[in-house]
């Protein structure tokens, strides 16, 4: 159990499946997925280490461009939770960067199995036009996506409320994004209700 302000929920079991590079990689076992995605560095990898309470289930760094693969987690033997390379990074060649953007775009059009989208944004970017580019292209594809903002505790209560704000604009939301902080711990209760949602599973 973790406890913090608000937030207090059982970790589920998680354990890494697979790393894939294409569709047709995919793990053969078939559960409902939900993906991260979120520009490069944003704070997907973390997160994921944060919601399941593990401190070493995924690999980050403070290098943008670190996780390069589709990775599949399976979450208490009932969903996958797939943790995927960041968006817009520029760092790796072009014709690379533009291969691993392939793939995960094909991903998402294709995998028939995937739920949802959690669509990391820095708080303190509020949402650049990359991000809101490649969001826009996921609900084209007929995928559901869920905006959370990523680091709040980069940001004061002020820039917090503006920017949150602005990001309600940006990607059109009905409401506020909900937003998490995966050093404070703040937020993942209410992520990991959506996450649960989204599957459709119940623990
Ligand atoms: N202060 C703060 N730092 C964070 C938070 N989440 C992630 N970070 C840091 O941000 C950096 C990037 O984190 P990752 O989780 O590797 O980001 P990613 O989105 O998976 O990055 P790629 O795999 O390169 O796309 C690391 O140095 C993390 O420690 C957060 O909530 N607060
Ligand atoms: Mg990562």
């Amino acid at each position: 159990m973790i406890e913090n302000q608000k937030t207090v929920y059982q970790y589920p079991s998680a354990r890494f499946v697979k790393s894939a590079v294409s569709l047709k990689d995919l793990p053969k076992e078939r559960l409902p997925q939900i993906a991260f995605l979120g520009r490069s560095n944003v704070g997907k990898s973390s997160l994921l280490n944060a919601l399941t309470g593990k401190k070493n289930l995924v690999k980050v760094s403070a290098t943008p461009g670190k996780t390069r693969e589709i990775n599949f987690f399976e979450i208490n033997n009932a969903f996958y939770i797939v943790d995927l390379p960041g968006v817009g990074y520029a760092k790796v060649s072009f014709s690379k960067q533009e291969q691993m953007e392939n793939s995960i775009r094909q991903y998402i059009e294709g995998a028939e199995d995937l739920k949802g989208v959690i669509y990391l944004v820095d708080i303190r970017h509020a949402g650049t036009p990359i991000d809101i580019e490649t969001v826009e292209h996921i609900r084209n594809a007929g995928c559901p996506v869920l905006i959370v903002a990523s680091k709040r505790d980069k940001v004061n209560q002020s820039e917090f409320a503006k920017n949150r704000k602005l990001m309600q604009e940006r990607f059109g939301l009905e409401t506020l994004p909900l937003a998490v902080s995966s050093l404070k711990k703040t937020g993942l209760k209410e992520l990991w209700n959506e996450v649960l949602k989204a599957v459709s599973v119940e623990f």
